[in-house]
């Protein structure tokens, strides 16, 4: 199967977790293994923030956090971090508005790799399509605490107006996404949504995972 194809990205939108070690308030691999467990489709590895490793530990992680995702077939994503990306043969690079263009990324990770791309405009949007962008994360959508430079929440706007203009790619909503109003941003649009808190500091990781999915998958 073709990781790159629009349909499977589509699919493996849907429940798409993302974290790092200042998410957790368990051990990441323990984390990552319940949050598999409630059935996440895609996994995005975003060591950022206070207290973020760096160096040989932050890459040590990633080895571990790949190494689950490749022994239950769940794609593992590197936040902004090119070359750790391509060290570790990762499916691909989710980059931000402050990182390289899509096409430079392109150049480097090859035609195999997902490239994801935040985008907060149509001007944006039409940048990183034309740079060879495979799905656009779109938010905050609704308020979050998670990410300290976070623009402010736009709700399902742009998801919506992508669409109503014909712009078919794959898209993810994030931010302040919960198992609550999951549904609202599938029906503006959206192949799925993407969270940190909603998992990563649920009383139970696994439970919140299946929470998601079922407002995703059931509106
Ligand atoms: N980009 C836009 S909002 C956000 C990122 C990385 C944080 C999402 O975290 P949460 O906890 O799901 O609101
Ligand atoms: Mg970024």
């Amino acid at each position: 199967m073709n990781i790159r194809n629009c349909d499977s990205i589509k699919v493996a939108l849907k429940v798409y977790f993302i974290m790092g070690s200042p998410n957790c308030n368990d051990n990441p691999a323990s984390v990552l293994q319940a949050a598999i467990e409630g059935g996440i489709t895609l996994f995005q590895f975003r060591e950022k923030g206070t207290g973020a490793l760096t160096g040989n530990a932050k890459v040590e992680l990633a080895k571990q956090l790949q190494q689950l995702c490749r022994q239950h077939q769940i794609p593992f994503i590197v936040n902004d971090d090119i070359n750790l990306a391509i060290a570790l043969n990762a499916d691909g690079v989710h980059i931000g508005q402050e990182d390289e263009p899509a096409d430079e990324v392109r150049k480097k990770i090859g035609h195999d790799k997902i490239i994801g791309v935040s985008v907060h405009s149509y001007d944006e949007a039409m940048s990183a399509l034309e740079g060879g962008a495979d799905y656009f994360g779109i938010g905050p959508v609704f308020p979050t605490k998670t990410k300290e430079d976070a623009k402010p929440s736009n709700g399902t706007k742009l998801i919506e107006e992508l669409r109503d203009r014909g712009i078919s790619i794959p898209i993810v909503g994030i931010g302040g996404i919960t198992a609550d109003n999951a549904g609202s941003v599938i029906k503006a649009g959206a192949d799925g949504v993407s969270v940190i808190t909603a998992i990563s500091h649920a009383p139970s990781v696994t439970e919140a995972a299946k929470n998601l999915r079922k407002s995703v998958f059931e509106g």
